[in-house]
């Protein structure tokens, strides 16, 4: 995480447009990837200050051109009553761009905050859960009419699950840190599962499964709730919308949301697929998009839980065997994306074991 001073932060926020003048700051660890800062202002202003990752988001224009356009067109279909949810607002810079290059080449962006809001990281309520689906559902069938060819692909590749599994094969052939001896059970777990890696795919490449915008990053922490009603209250984290498959977003946010432990558990005991958690999210999810989606699209629910599990596991690994240079890892920690690996591996196994039960589910609610 950056450490920064208040007079830096002054001087960043002083390069947007906004209402109120920035008196105070709190660093957000929630994330993996940008640093975040609430910004707390004069007159009761409040904003969200984030560092891009520019080693993950290596195209700052294509980013924030996708994530300006596809506010504004959220924004919209809030003022049109099509929807509850509020959408995240991205404040223009004095020069016009909607971001801003410091001397030092760190790249900032500011966010109107989501008040009254909170996250999880795990639940145990599948009331919430559903509700979960309900919302992400809902994002998923509001941008069906977003013009599609206006988005560019943020990071190539995000979900090819089959290109993940090459780059992991070459992280081990190179085996730079000389972390590979100790971790040669989970890459011979991944390697068993090799086939899994292109189905999803080769049904894309085959015109089986519609390319739709898609958030791609469906994870948990990314929805925020309303404090009080516990309603969902805001999708956030739209740095990855990009033409994708709606199974990228069910999988991923039952990987999240239906473990019934927080991504870095060291007791792997405490980590599996929660059925219940599953069913509530499906019946959320498909109530709000059921009727958009097709007949394949729903039958491979269940299996992209855990194809979307052996993805996560496999970049944590992956990042890993290269030395932590992706995903941010706790200091005097090195084996946490291994740790996080491991909790993905054991949700994986888990989700082999009840392929068939979720599949039984999920068609009794179609
Ligand atoms: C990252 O930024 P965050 O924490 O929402 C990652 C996701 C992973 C997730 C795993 C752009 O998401 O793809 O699933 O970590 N985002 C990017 O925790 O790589
Ligand atoms: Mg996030």
């Amino acid at each position: 995480m950056l450490t920064l001073s208040l007079r830096e932060i002054i001087d960043i926020s002083e390069q947007f447009i906004l209402e109120d003048e920035v008196t105070s700051f709190t660093p957000i660890e929630t994330g993996n990837i940008n640093g975040t800062f609430r910004l707390d202002c004069k007159n009761g202003g409040i904003y969200l200050l984030q560092n891009i990752n520019t080693v993950v988001f290596q195209n700052t224009e294509v980013l924030m051109n996708n994530v300006d356009k596809v506010c504004a067109f959220l924004r919209e279909k809030t003022a049109s009553g099509a929807t509850s949810l509020t959408t995240l607002f991205c404040y223009p810079c004095k020069d016009g761009k909607k971001y801003y290059t410091d001397a030092a080449g760190r790249v900032w962006r500011i966010y109107n905050y989501i008040r009254d809001s909170v996250c999880y990281n795990i639940l145990s309520s599948p009331e919430l859960f559903c509700k979960t689906g309900r919302a992400f559902g809902e994002f998923q069938k509001l941008l069906a009419d977003f013009p599609i060819e206006e988005l560019g692909e943020t990071i190539p590749g995000f979900h090819d699950t089959a290109k993940r599994y090459a780059t992991f094969l070459d992280s081990v052939e190179k085996d730079v840190c000389g972390r590979l001896k100790t971790c040669m059970p989970e890459v011979e777990f991944v390697k068993a599962r090799a086939e899994d890696t292109h189905v999803l795919t080769d049904l894309l490449a085959a015109g089986k499964l519609p390319l739709r915008v898609t958030h791609n990053d469906t994870k948990l922490n990314n929805i925020l709730f309303d404090a009080e009603t516990l309603e969902p209250k805001c999708v956030v984290d739209l740095d990855t919308v990009m033409p994708g498959l709606s199974l990228y977003d069910f999988g991923d946010a039952i990987r999240s949301g239906a473990s019934t432990a927080e991504e870095d558990e060291t007791d792997l005991s405490k980590v599996s697929m929660s059925m219940e958690l599953y069913e509530a999210y499906t019946k959320g999810y498909l109530s709000a998009a059921g009727d958009s989606l097709t007949p394949l699209e729903i039958e491979y629910m269940p299996f992209s839980a855990k194809l979307l599990s052996l993805e996560c596991g496999i970049r944590f690994l992956t990042d890993y065997l290269d030395g932590d240079v992706y995903f941010r890892t706790k200091p005097g920690w090195p084996e946490h994306n291994l740790v996080r690996c491991r909790t993905q591996f054991k949700l994986v196994a888990d989700i082999e074991s009840k392929l068939e039960e979720m599949a039984a589910f999920t068609k009794s609610v179609v």
